[in-house]
């Protein structure tokens, strides 16, 4: 599966996508990251890529032309017109499990990370096919969202959690964890692991 992310903050989302797990899938070719700074999509010197709002009303606004710039170098790199292009916003559905699992059905999603007060709204209407939030709160971008929604996409794919998933399949099919846990040592504190665990142990 690919995602391809447009942003105007690329740099966070070196640490996250760069350890564990999302690392991982990377090197074992079950997903790409394509990470796009909208800047790079915005002409002239300045390469403006938002502005105050026709209309007023205060904060700015990110321009139609970087983003659908931006996105459709993606579109046209994949040769395909059907990718789901996702905005990220407080305005989104909310994000489930269930979710995840429907995309981990796509080949390729391109996640469009929100800012500011908002977007031209000639975006949403001509270039997103879906808008997700990841819960009630406000958040300064939409960055950390994308972040979220590829990690519990990238978990459910095939064979991404290899041994530990095949594991436990049930419980990590619904992210759900079955608990409690103990590791070692048996006594830490004076708190000890239950007995009915430790009678498996030798
Ligand atoms: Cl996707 N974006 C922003 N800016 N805030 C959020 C969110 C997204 N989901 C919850 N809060």
């Amino acid at each position: 599966m690919r995602f391809d992310i447009l942003t105007l903050f690329p740099e966070m989302f070196e640490g996250y996508f760069t350890h564990s797990i999302l690392q991982r899938a990377q090197d074992a070719g079950h997903i790409e990251i394509g990470i796009h700074n909208i800047r790079d999509y915005a002409p002239g010197k300045h390469r403006i890529t938002d502005e105050p709002p026709y209309g007023g009303g205060g904060g700015m606004v990110l321009k139609a032309g970087p983003i659908f710039s931006a996105a459709e170098t993606v579109i046209d790199g994949a040769g395909s017109s059907d990718i789901p292009v996702i905005l990220l916003t407080p305005q989104g559905r909310l994000f489930s499990q269930e979710i995840a699992a429907e995309l981990a059905c796509e080949a390729h999603v391109i996640l469009l990370c929100g800012r500011y007060e908002g977007i031209d709204e000639r975006v949403r209407q001509h270039l997103v096919t879906d808008e997700i939030s990841i819960g009630d709160y406000v958040l300064t971008g939409g960055e950390l969202a994308a972040m979220v929604v590829v990690d519990a996409v990238t978990r459910l794919l095939p064979d991404v959690l290899g041994a530990i998933g095949a594991a436990d399949s049930d419980s990590f099919s619904t992210g759900l964890l079955e608990g409690p846990h103990y590791t070692r040592p048996e006594t830490f504190r004076s708190w000890q692991v239950p007995g009915v665990l430790r009678s498996g142990h030798a």
